[in-house]
């Protein structure tokens, strides 16, 4: 432990000890270095967490939930032993036991129903390692096509739009520190200011030297409350809304016509597309007034540096690819990237939503952004891992279809590591009556989440604090952590366990791995030469760098903290795309039964489906969802401010204390999603799919809302309705 003990001294006469240690918060796509302090007395210990000054992310900074972030690690109520179903309670069982179980299950499963018939679940908050070891596993020692992971939910969209329009999915085309160099930005569905808190400092700096402010989102949220221009569009309008833009672009030649010739694809099509767009349609389609959107086209086509920023409010629905190409056709257009002071960020969300994106989680990939239907990636990974192409199986298919074939009994076993399914994914209910018909469902996490309470087995994993590994943050700079903390007694490392149980099938040759560096060093090689290449990137020189941007393809090259500066994109020919976007809808219209837009999100204190941060008593203030409504529709609907509503959707129905804000659009609710049980808002969401990356409408459907009292009188009244249709 004496590499990462910082500081230490000993107050002799008041038998106490201080440390001090250097960690990462284990949250949001920031990934801000902090001081953790332990003062240690003979009976217990007392932490809390500073900022550490020079790191060049966090520029010294932490919000609230890195502050208490170590709360949950360090909680009484760490999953200490495995725990196995017996009759209707889990019980602690020996590691041993616990195994056993799980390989008779799984053998009689996959023997009996193949080796498809297992599927494994990821997740964004696990180390690059980590989410490689868990792609690893499932092909090799498990050998199914099932696997795919939380950042479904996330990040596809987005993914799939800069994939599809650069050649490459690297959420920032340049680092944090060059956004106060740009004249005018554009944040459209997003709310830094709540989720990813250390960067809204680089807006203000950006603010402070006279770069305009865009903001799109249907609400006001504390990061409008820095724009100098609100669209408050209806949710799922913004491919209509971009192309408003678009419009004023072309109508009033704020077009980089050069760049266009040289560096971009498609552009024709497009251009006669937005030819035919009418201003006047945006405005009604999209609720924002014909004189806003020219002001904001106005401002970032005259701008000469510019960025725009997207995160879930565009990209989760089931048009979410066509959405954020939408916004990159903007940027394209004008040629605002490659260039100082401007660029494109998809804002990820997960500690490692960008690393867990490129290793191998997905179902059609293998590490180093590498896909795997493609001979040669095949090729290139069999030969890393020492096994034959042949078998590595096909592709899968994405989170919640995983769900939809358990529900027909197709997968019939499933391995969760680091995510909470059952409040996160669309249409819940569906999540949990799937679950409940598999064969056995084993979660590796460290606390009692929603889905571990429905498992057959649970396995006590590690935090943060407690494993060495590197997190790619929102900028793709690739960082690396240090356990600072021994297990809890009971609990194994997430990597120890997975190799545990791929020795138990017989694969444990492929698994032997001494340190989380002699994964990162396999990695490394499994990258070379793919997208996201990392080969360049080791422990020592993250160390060295304060962390490394990939691609880093040798040890003697510095990473690549811009993108595109050379003019070139990663498509064969070196060109960008843009395309033709229509105006795009939400899938589910609203009518007179269901005539309001639900839309749902976050909420500062809260993380994700709030397992960790429930337990923080300084995090949990806000102990139960609510519903955002306009007081206009409210008193229309007979609510009250803090009094309880019926919110309904054709999926499910739940109750929720009514928030009234003036800062909503009139026609729109909002919910933040940080709840399971009774007050899980995915009761109700929709579970339409974007075609091409799989993203599910989470940020659109149609819903009732009455005063609870009112609404069950009706009730009867309605299900007749429904049953009739
Ligand atoms: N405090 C906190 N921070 C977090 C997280 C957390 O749970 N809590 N989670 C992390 C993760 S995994 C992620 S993915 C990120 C998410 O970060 P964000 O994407 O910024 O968060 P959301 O609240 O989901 O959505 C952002 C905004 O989109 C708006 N919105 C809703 N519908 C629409 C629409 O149709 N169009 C537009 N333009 N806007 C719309 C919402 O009103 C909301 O203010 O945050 C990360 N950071
Ligand atoms: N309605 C609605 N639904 C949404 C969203 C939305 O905006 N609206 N957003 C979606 C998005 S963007 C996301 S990312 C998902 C998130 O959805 P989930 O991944 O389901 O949410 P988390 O709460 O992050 O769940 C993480 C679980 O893993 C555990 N865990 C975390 N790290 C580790 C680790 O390193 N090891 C182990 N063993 N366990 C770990 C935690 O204790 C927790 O129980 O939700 C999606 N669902
Ligand atoms: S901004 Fe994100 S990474 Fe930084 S302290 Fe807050 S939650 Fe943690
Ligand atoms: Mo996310």
């Amino acid at each position: 432990m004496t590499d990462f003990l910082k500081g230490y001294r000993q107050l002799e006469h008041e038998k106490r000890r201080e440390y001090q240690y250097e960690t990462q918060c284990p949250f949001c796509s920031m990934q801000c270095k902090m001081n953790l302090h332990e003062e240690k007395t003979v009976h217990r210990s007392r932490y809390n967490a500073t900022p550490l000054k020079g790191d060049p992310v966090s520029d010294g900074k932490l919000c609230a939930k890195g502050v208490y972030a170590h709360a949950h690690a360090l909680h009484s109520s760490r999953l200490r032993t495995p725990l196995l179903r017996v009759g209707e309670t889990l019980t602690p069982v020996t590691w041993e036991k616990a195994y056993e179980w799980l390989r008779k299950k799984m053998g009689s499963v996959q023997v009996q129903h193949g080796n498809d018939a297992v599927g494994v679940y990821g997740s964004g908050a696990l180390t690059n390692e980590k989410s490689y070891l868990l792609g690893k596993f499932a092909r090799v020692a498990l050998q199914t096509k099932h696997i795919d992971y939380n950042g479904r939910f996330c990040m596809s969209a987005a993914a799939g739009a800069a994939n599809q329009a650069f050649g490459i999915d690297r959420g920032m085309t340049h680092p944090l520190e060059d956004i106060p160099l740009a004249e005018c930005i554009i944040l459209a569905g997003t709310n830094v200011a709540e989720c990813q808190p250390t960067m809204m400092p680089y807006f203000r700096k950006a603010k402070a030297q006279g770069c305009k402010m865009i903001v799109i989102d249907p609400r006001e949220t504390s990061t409008t409350k820095i724009a100098d221009l609100h669209l408050k569009v209806k949710p799922g309008m913004d491919a209509a809304l971009a192309n408003g833009l678009l419009k004023v672009i072309v109508e009033e030649d704020y077009v980089d016509h050069t760049f266009l010739q040289k560096s971009v694809d498609g552009a024709p099509e497009l251009l006669a597309h937005i030819r035919s767009i009418d201003l006047e349609e945006v405005a009604c389609l999209t609720g924002v007034a014909v004189e806003q959107i020219r002001e904001a086209a106005r401002m970032y086509g005259k701008a000469n540096t510019g960025m725009v920023f997207t995160a879930r409010g565009v990209e989760q629905h089931a048009s979410g690819v066509m959405n954020v190409r939408n916004f990159i056709n903007l940027v394209l257009l004008t040629g605002k990237i490659g260039k100082v002071g401007c660029g494109y960020g998809a804002i990820t969300g997960q500690g490692n939503g960008q690393g867990g994106r490129e290793h191998g989680q997905k179902a059609d990939q293998l590490p180093g952004y590498r896909l795997i239907e493609n001979p040669q990636d095949r090729e290139h990974i069999a030969q890393v891992w020492g096994v034959e192409e042949s078998s590595i199986p096909g592709k899968g298919v994405s989170a919640y279809e995983m769900f939809e074939l358990m529900d027909k009994r197709e997968i019939r076993g499933l391995i969760v590591l680091g995510s909470n399914p059952v409040v996160s994914n669309p249409n819940a209910s569906l999540i949990e009556s799937a679950l409940q018909k598999l064969d056995f469902l084993v979660v590796i996490d460290y606390l009692m989440s929603e889905t571990a309470a429905l498992a057959d087995l649970v396995l006590p994993g590690s935090t943060y604090l407690e494993e060495d590994g590197t997190m790619t943050n929102l900028e793709g700079r690739v960082i690396l952590r240090k356990a600072i903390k021994e297990l809890p007694d009971g609990a194994r490392s997430d990597i120890k366990i997975l190799s545990e149980i791929a020795a138990m099938l017989g694969k444990g040759k492929y698994f032997t791995y001494r340190s989380t560096e002699q994964i990162f060093e396999e990695l490394r090689k499994a990258t070379k030469g793919g997208v996201a290449d990392y080969s360049g990137i080791t422990y020592k020189r993250i160390k060295q760098n304060k962390g490394l941007f990939w691609p880093c393809t040798s040890t003697s090259q510095s990473g690549t903290p811009r993108l595109f500066t050379n003019g070139r994109f990663y498509h064969p020919n070196g060109k960008a795309r843009v395309i033709a976007v229509p105006h795009q809808f939400p899938k589910e219209q609203i009518n007179d039964d269901y005539p309001l837009t639900l839309t749902t999100g976050r909420m500062m204190m809260h993380y994700q489906t709030g397992v960790q941060t429930r337990l923080t008593p300084e995090l949990n203030k806000v102990s139960e969802p609510y519903l955002e409504i306009h007081p206009h529709t409210a008193e229309k609907i007979g609510l009250v401010d803090k009094g309880k509503a019926r919110v309904r959707s054709r999926r499910g129905e739940i109750i929720l204390t009514v928030k009234m804000t003036a800062g909503i659009r009139e026609d729109t609710v909002f919910v933040p999603f940080h709840w399971g049980g009774e007050s899980c808002i995915n009761r109700l969401t929709l579970p339409q799919l974007d075609p091409q990356c799989r993203m599910p409408e989470f940020k659109a459907c149609a819903v009732r809302v009455a005063p609870l009292h009112q609404e069950k009188e009706k009730e009867t009244e309605i299900k007749k309705v429904e049953v009739l249709v």
